[in-house]
C-alpha cells in the first residue's frame, strides 16, 4: 500500500475537514468537468491556515534549489496574495538570516490609474530572482500569465511552488505530458507542489465515498499526465 508524508496528510485532512477539497462536479478554468476541486480560499480559520502556510514554508525550505535562491516571493492575484504574505512572514520568522532582505510582491488584476499606479504592489521586481507561490496548477495558464507579468516588470522567475499539482495534460496536448512538465521544460525552473492528484487519491481512500474515488480514477484516465 502506498503512503504519503505526514505533512501532506495533515494538509489533505485540513482541506477535507474545512471544505477546501470537495468532491462532486466542477467546471474548471480550462472548461474541463472535474470530480474534485481544491479551493485555497477555504483555509480561512487559524486551524486551517496554519498547517496550510506551514506546508508551503516546509516545501520551500526543504528544497535546496529554492530555499535562499530568490529575492522576491510573488503571489498572483487573487488567491496568491494572502499566500505570499503569510508564507513570507513564516519564512522571515523561521529563517531571518536568509529572508530578512527578501521582499514580497503581488499584482492587481486591473492597473491602478491614480496614487502609486501600476499593476504591481510591493518589492520592485527589476533585476530580481522571483519565486511564484500559488494555489493550483491544472493546465498551467495562470502560471504562464504570472511569468509574463513578472518578466515584463524586469524580474526573472526562478521557481514556482503551488499547493496542488492536478497532474493534468495541456488542453491541446498532442501527448500526455503534464502542464507542470511543460512549464519546467520551457522555463528550465524547479516547480514544486505540496500534493498532487496521486497524493489525493492515496490520502482520500477510506475517507471519502468509493464512488468519488472511482470518479477521480476515471478523470485521471482521461486527463491525467503520464510524467
Ligand atoms: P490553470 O491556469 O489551468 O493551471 O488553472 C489554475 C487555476 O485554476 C487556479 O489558480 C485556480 O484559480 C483554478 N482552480 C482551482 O483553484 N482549483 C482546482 O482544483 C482547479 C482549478 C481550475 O480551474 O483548474
Amino acid at each position: 500500500m502506498s503512503t504519503i508524508a505526514s505533512y501532506k496528510t495533515s494538509l489533505l485532512d485540513a482541506a477535507l475537514s474545512g471544505g477546501a477539497l470537495r468532491f462532486g462536479s466542477f467546471t474548471l478554468k480550462s472548461g474541463r468537468q472535474s470530480p474534485y476541486f481544491f479551493n485555497a480560499g477555504s483555509f480561512f480559520t487559524g486551524a486551517l491556515h496554519v498547517p496550510f502556510v506551514d506546508a508551503f514554508a516546509s516545501t520551500i525550505t526543504s528544497s535546496s534549489a529554492i530555499h535562499g535562491q530568490f529575492d522576491v516571493l510573488f503571489g498572483p492575484a487573487y488567491k496568491g496574495i494572502p499566500l505570499a504574505a503569510a508564507v513570507f512572514y513564516a519564512l522571515a520568522k523561521q529563517h531571518p538570516e536568509v529572508y530578512t532582505e527578501v521582499g514580497y510582491t503581488f499584482d492587481r488584476k486591473e492597473a491602478k490609474d491614480h496614487g502609486e499606479g501600476g499593476v504591481m504592489v510591493g518589492a520592485p521586481l527589476q533585476g530580481k530572482r522571483v519565486l511564484v507561490i500559488d494555489d493550483v496548477v491544472s493546465s498551467g495558464t495562470a502560471k504562464r500569465e504570472a511569468i509574463e507579468k513578472i518578466t515584463a516588470a524586469g524580474g526573472k522567475v526562478v521557481g514556482i511552488v503551488v499547493a496542488v499539482d492536478r497532474q493534468e495534460t495541456l488542453p491541446d496536448a498532442a501527448d500526455r505530458s503534464s502542464a507542470i512538465g511543460q512549464l519546467k521544460k520551457e522555463y528550465g525552473i524547479p516547480i514544486l507542489a505540496i500534493v498532487n492528484l496521486e497524493d489525493i487519491l492515496t490520502g482520500m481512500k477510506g475517507k471519502i465515498a468509493d464512488a468519488d474515488i472511482v470518479r477521480l480514477e476515471e478523470y485521471r484516465a482521461t486527463y491525467g499526465a503520464s510524467d
